[in-house]
């Protein structure tokens, strides 16, 4: 059975992504075959001896940008077996949310190209990415969390991969809705008691005191200050 969905990621940093996906969901369905996941170490693209990847900017300032020549051989290796598309993980990128993994969640593969240093020669975006994506609103010091945190979102929403499909319905997002506050036991703990609707085995109650909990999250988000873009 092929995999449902494949992550190829280009990164000078290839050995974190294995640990960080070694236990868990994602690892867990990695291990079942459903999601496959390699990481490619941009070096071995390098052209001279030393394994150069980044190069002064032209025009002068400070910092390193990744050369073109490694990043688009690798790309182009990797699309010979993943037809999805090629996703730029910069911080002005467009940002990343529910709605986007959803959207990505339905490709067969996501090529993931990790930024380092100041940036990527632009001329890897302008013949190689179908996209750029952020994960927020802040810098990070290279494109390699982003990407772990698209392949864990994307990961747990491509059909199988959750061992109860119901923990999908009740995630906070897969409605517009937040997630309702969770409880188990025990009933009281350091004198903190769960609430007496969720002990009362009423159902109707149980769904109204939840949907109403929901309800209430999500405006507060809603009214919360948000960053500016
Ligand atoms: Cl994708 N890359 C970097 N370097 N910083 C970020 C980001 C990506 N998303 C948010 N901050």
């Amino acid at each position: 059975m092929p995999p449902a969905i494949r992550f190829d990621v280009v990164t000078v940093f290839p050995e974190i992504f294995g640990p960080v996906f070694a236990a868990g969901v994602v690892g867990r369905a990695m291990a079942r075959g459903l999601v496959q996941l390699e990481a490619h170490d941009l070096r071995r693209y390098a052209h001279d001896r030393h394994r150069q990847v980044d190069d002064v900017p032209y025009g002068g300032g400070p910092g390193m940008v990744l050369k073109p020549e490694p990043l688009f051989e690798a790309i182009e290796e990797i699309k010979a077996h993943n037809s999805g598309p090629v996703i730029l993980l910069e911080p002005w990128g467009e940002r990343f949310d529910q709605g986007l993994a959803r959207e990505l969640a339905g490709e067969p593969g996501l090529v993931l190209v990790c930024g380092r240093y100041e940036g990527i020669d632009d001329r890897v975006r302008q013949a190689q990415a179908d996209r750029e994506v952020s994960i927020g609103d802040y810098v990070l010091s290279g494109g390699e969390l982003a990407a772990m945190v698209i392949i864990d979102a994307v990961s747990r929403l491509v059909p199988g991969v959750l061992g109860d499909e119901e923990s999908l319905a009740g995630d906070s997002f897969a409605g517009d809705e937040l997630g309702h506050p969770q409880y188990t036991r025990p009933a009281e703990y350091r004198g903190l008691r769960v609430p007496e609707v969720l002990l009362s085995g009423n159902h109707k109650e149980i769904e109204a005191w939840r949907r109403a909990q929901a309800r209430r999250r999500t405006l507060a988000r809603a009214g919360a200050p948000r960053p500016e873009r």
